[in-house]
């Protein structure tokens, strides 16, 4: 990632929808276009005004235009009359004109010049019969005709990146692209060169594209008027062979992307930034936007698997489901209900995991369901649920960009959640929000923060009780909300007086002036917000981390009053909030009704029209622990490729061994589909019908843009093909039925359906009434807690499970990379590949020094658990003694180091502390 200068702060402070200003659409200013009145916002453009009078781009250009950008007014091709003079439409405010001339014969005379002069330094195929480009469209409508191209070209191409192709023949120097990776992506990866009709766009690094810091989020490639940067699906003219357009919700990571699906003959063309994405806004990382390639990979599965004598062999669904269903009822016979589990899916929709949990409910009589929550957020849901009464995330992430003081602790969005990072960077950027993050690594957002804390890994209670010691002790707490809105404060500050600055230094590394100065950024803000990720959570306290920094918020009144914007985590998978909320969890039924409270239990099973089993359910180790020891037999696992990111994987595979039936329903032969006894092939993402919860508990819809590949169905239809196969009938025969079900089942969600989200795009929970809007910011009357009060907590710091000590000295962190997405199986079969080829071990040069080992050599990792080789990194990224990797080449052994600490209260892997020692490798 490339950290990119600060720049100057745009003069679009208000673009559009953040939420701060008015919107160029707010109604203060009448205008008329042509003689058609409008009425536009204050700080809107006389291009804006037209643009609302219906003027499109073909009657009135704006070649170096994007609404998405700080207007540049360079290309005169926007040239209109108003007040008497001849302007530019981009950069003339409309709050000074009455009236504005566009489509008279003179301006439309001097808009061609403008055009024509353009195009002259073009060669004849930017204008080629089928070229679709924004540029050919304002030709085609002026009338200026192919020959006006007549330039020689001669300029080259750049092909070297998998995802952006570039024609410098017909680059207008319109800076549109540079404009998109500096204000939009935050990136600053590109420049224009050269002089003159000369001028060109390229990588600031010099070199090939694929080398440079360009991250690939699509939006220079979006944006680009002429068709200078093209992607491979969609060339110079490749628009004409779209069949169908498919608005959908994107399927890798929770920030929540709405995204516009282009197919051509059944194939995807492109995958195209919604403008009108609630979260989004035109925006797109390399993931969604360009990372479906795995669609037609040759290994995608496309008919059940069957073991026969050790080895997987194709055989048809009945045999499948068969062997499905007798393995099942022999694991219940033989065992109990208690002897049957499922793991149910992040990465599928809310219906698919609503039916997954009825099955193993009411058809099999257990709760024995999880999903991977549990690895992930569940310290969130847990500690979020005992401080302030929900387990998301208090506000709508809008909010948080008004905040005007962030903290960001243990989250690094710049790579693991880029639309969001982009949008937290220009805040801090362009409006001046201050920053402080805690994180030990000097990556992302790190770089821009006005103080970075760098604590050891796992020791965030001392880092935040620290922060909540200065808060306390410099009179920066809200005492009318403490009194009015809170509980335990007595008992926190008797904690608090053991964690003074000094101390804390001791305990975390942080100097004592960085942590008063990064708690008086915080305490002194009107508005401060928390945004948090895994560095919190996964850690053996992490639900203790989670409360200590909801403590933070509490104190400051900074949550449930619209005086700051409370505590958000980042959740990671497309719909890991959703599966958690659908009620693929052990302890817990749709809507969060607990499986121990009978009146949940009783509600539920009168919609379901079965009881409910009450003893809570097995969480995914202990599921794990009970097949080795020979009491779970059967496991059924909907998406998840536990051996490769389980921790000490060595110990899943035994475990999947051991069981006597396992069950995948997968879309390739993952890790973990390759020791299971039936594997089912399912759909992508891209293939199905349903819904995805965001991070910020938005419900959005997803649509099938493709047909299934070979016999693949959805995993939908392979529940209900189970539960008929076991002679049950689930209901709710499409996924619009089982949300409907679900809003019957969960008054959380008691207002939600298909065609309301059709209609409305996108519709935060809670939302109990189908004629309000749902409630995206929490805890504005009272806190969801029983007595409606914030529930400080004052748990003790507690060092980590893995301590490092003279045979393991190292401590390694574990986390993400922009370029792949979790066990990879997705993205490593994609063009991702060429942008991040393998593992790789971050450490410092002081200690590649010290063990001999270069840049790139290979170095074998060992932990007490396991032993993995990878390739070295050297980056003062990491502070000596620490070393980082991501896990997204399972075959580099990375869950085989890690241990099987879990977090004490809900299960979470330790993924962020290993101890391990180096070596070189052969
Ligand atoms: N490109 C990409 N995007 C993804 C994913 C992916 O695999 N690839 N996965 C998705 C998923 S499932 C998730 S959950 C999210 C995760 O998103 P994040 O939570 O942002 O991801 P991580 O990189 O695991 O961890 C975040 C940071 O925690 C820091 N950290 C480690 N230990 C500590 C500590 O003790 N204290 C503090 N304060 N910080 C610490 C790490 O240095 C790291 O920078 O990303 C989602 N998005
Ligand atoms: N060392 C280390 N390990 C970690 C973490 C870490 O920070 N460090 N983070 C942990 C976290 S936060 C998480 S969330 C987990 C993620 O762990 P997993 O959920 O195991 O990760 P994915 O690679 O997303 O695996 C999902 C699988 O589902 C398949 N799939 C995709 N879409 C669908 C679908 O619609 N239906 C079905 N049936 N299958 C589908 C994919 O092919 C993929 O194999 O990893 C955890 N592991
Ligand atoms: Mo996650």
């Amino acid at each position: 990632m490339s950290p990119g200068p600060p720049r100057a702060k745009s003069p679009r402070a208000a673009a559009p929808g953040t939420g701060s200003g008015t919107a160029p659409g707010a109604a203060a200013v009448k205008i008329a276009v042509d003689g058609v009145v409008v009425q536009v916002g204050e700080d809107a453009s006389l291009l804006d005004a037209a643009r609302a009078a219906g003027v499109g781009p073909a009657t009135l250009p704006a070649l170096c235009h994007d609404d998405r950008l700080s207007p540049a007014g360079s290309c005169r091709t926007c040239l209109v009359r108003a007040g008497g003079h001849v302007v530019a439409a981009c950069v003339t405010p409309a709050a000074g004109g009455a009236s504005v001339e566009v489509a008279s014969g003179e301006m439309t005379g001097l808009r061609r010049e403008a055009v024509e002069l353009i195009v002259a330094g073009l060669p004849p195929r930017a204008l080629a019969g089928d070229a679709d480009s924004e540029l050919a469209g304002a030709c085609r409508a002026l009338g200026v005709g192919p020959e006006a191209a007549r330039a020689p070209g001669g300029r080259g191409r750049d092909d070297s990146h998998p995802y952006v192709r570039l024609d410098r023949d017909l680059c207008i120097a319109c800076g549109r692209c540079v404009g998109m990776c500096a204000e939009v992506q935050g990136t600053f990866a590109l420049t224009l060169t050269g002089r003159g009709a000369a001028t060109v766009v390229a990588p600031g690094t010099g070199g090939p594209w694929i080398d440079s810091d360009c991250v690939a989020c699509g939006g220079c490639v979006d944006t680009c008027p002429t068709g200078a940067l093209t992607e491979p699906g969609l060339p110079l003219g490749g628009r004409a062979a779209v069949t169908a357009r498919t608005r959908t919700t994107c399927g890798y990571c929770g920030v929540g992307c709405s995204l516009e699906v282009l197919t051509r003959d059944g194939e995807v063309a492109a995958v195209l930034p919604d403008r009108n994405g609630p979260v989004n806004r035109g925006h797109a990382c390399v993931k969604g936007r360009f990372a479906h390639g795995f669609l037609r990979s040759p290994d995608r599965l496309t008919r059940p698997l069957l073991r026969r004598d050790g080895r997987l062999e194709e055989v048809t669904w009945a045999e499948a489901l068969d062997r499905v269903a007798r393995g099942l009822r022999a694991a219940v016979a033989g065992g109990g209900p208690g002897a049957v589990a499922a793991i149910s899916s992040a990465r599928a929709t809310n219906e698919e995991n609503y039916l997954l949990q009825k099955l193993m409910r009411v058809v099999l009589g257990t709760n024995n369901i999880d999903n991977c929550s549990r690895l992930c957020h569940s310290p969130s849901a847990a500690g979020l649920t005992a401080s302030l009464g929900l387990p998301g995330g208090t506000d709508a992430f809008e909010d948080v960009e008004r905040a005007d003081c962030l903290l960001l602790a243990g989250a690094n969005p710049a790579e693991a959640h880029p639309v969001a990072g982009a949008r937290l960077l220009r805040q801090v950027l362009e409006r001046g929000t201050r920053l402080v993050v805690a994180d030990p690594r000097t990556v992302g957002l790190a770089r821009h923060a006005d103080v970075h804390l760098r604590p050891r890994p796992g020791t965030n209670v001392a880092l935040f009780h620290g922060l909540a010691h200065v808060l306390l002790t410099e009179g920066m707490i809200d005492e009318e909300f403490l009194r009015r809105r809170a509980a335990g404060l007595p008992e926190l500050a008797v904690l608090l007086d053991g964690y003074p600055p000094e101390r804390v230094a001791a305990l975390t590394g942080v100097p004592a002036a960085d942590l008063v100065a990064a708690a008086r950024l915080y305490g002194r803000a009107e508005r401060p917000a928390i945004v948090y990720g895994l560095g919190v959570t996964e850690h053996l306290h992490g639900t203790d981390g989670v409360r200590a920094l909801a403590n933070l918020a509490i104190l400051r009144g900074a949550v449930g009053t619209g005086r700051g914007f409370g505590i958000n985590p980042l959740r990671g998978q497309n719909n890991v909030q959703g599966a958690s909320d659908m009620g693929a969890l052990p302890d817990t039924l749709p809507g969060y009704g607990r499986v121990t409270d009978p009146a949940a239990r009783r509600r539920a099973g009168a919609v379901w029209g079965a009881p409910v089993p009450e003893r809570p359910g097995m969480r995914i180790p202990e599921m794990f622990a009970a097949a080795r020891a020979g009491t779970l037999r059967a496991l059924w696992i909907m998406g998840e490729n536990v051996c490769a990111t389980d921790p000490d994987a060595g110990r899943v595979a035994e475990a999947l061994d051991a069981c006597p039936l396992v069950i995948c329903q997968e879309l390739f032969p993952s890790e973990t589909a390759r020791r299971a006894d039936v594997v089912l092939p399912v759909t992508s993402w891209l293939e199905k019908d349903g819904t995805f919860v965001n991070f910020d508990r938005r419900f959005q819809r997803v649509r099938p843009a493709l047909d299934p590949p070979g016999e693949a169905m959805s995993d939908f239809a392979v529940i209900h093909a189970v539960a008929a196969a076991l002679g049950a009938d689930l209901g709710c025969p499409t996924p619009a039925a089982a949300l409907a079900e679900c809003a019957r089942v969960a008054p959380l969600f008691a207002g939600l359906s298909h065609e309301r989200l059709d209609a409305e795009g996108a519709v935060p929970w809670p939302c109990p009434d189908p004629a309000a809007p749902g409630e995206a910011r929490l805890y504005r009357e009272r806190f969801a807690t029983p007595d409606g009060l914030a529930r400080l907590a004052a748990p003790p710091y507690l060092p980590p499970g893995e301590t490092p000590d003279d045979r393991y000295p190292l401590v390694m962190v574990t986390g993400r990379r922009w370029a792949h997405y979790n066990s990879g199986t997705m993205t490593r079969r994609t063009g991702n590949l060429l942008l991040d080829p393998g593992d790789r071990l971050d450490l410092h040069p002081a200690d590649a020094a010290r063990h001999g080992l270069a840049d790139g050599a290979p170095v074998v990792v060992e932990s007490r658990h396991g032993r993995a080789t990878l390739l070295a990194r050297l980056t003062d990224e990491v502070p000596p003694g620490q070393v980082f990797c991501a896990f997204h080449f399972p075959g580099s052994g990375v869950n085989t180091l890690t241990s099987d600490h879990t977090d004490t209260v809900t299960s979470c892997p330790e993924y962020k502390v290993t101890a391990v020692r180096l070596a070189r490798g052969g």
